[in-house]
């Protein structure tokens, strides 16, 4: 499992790729990264990131506002999902702040 948590990244699309030279597993193969059962390839894989986009529709819009009322000044929204991504900070409360964040990225899309 990958827990990309502490990265910050900006809003657009994005690729991670995990080399398949670094990953060898106990019987000296390297990583089947595209699942073909032949190892040596690299694992690709695309996401996005659009604050305010709780349900990955590449835009914010009403659904996401809905999400968003959904969790409104709940308290301990802790990681890995933050309140369902409502409570976009650390203080852990859906609160004002991320009210803000949510309406500067409102009808936002890519
Ligand atoms: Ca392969
Ligand atoms: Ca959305
Ligand atoms: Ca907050």
């Amino acid at each position: 499992m990958w827990d990309l948590s502490v990265v910050d990244f900006n809003d657009g699309n994005h690729t991670a790729t995990i080399l398949a030279s670094l990953i060898i597993d106990t019987g000296d193969n390297y990583l089947d990264g595209n699942g073909d059962g032949s190892g040596g390839d690299d694992y690709i894989y695309d996401f996005h990131q659009l604050l305010g986009d709780f349900d990955n529709s590449q835009n914010v819009d009403f659904i996401d506002y809905s999400l968003f009322a959904n969790k409104w000044q709940d308290v301990n929204c802790v990681e890995p999902c933050w309140c369902g991504g409502a409570g976009c900070g650390p203080d852990g409360v859906v609160d004002n702040n991320d009210l803000t964040a949510f309406a500067e990225h409102w009808i936002d899309s890519f």
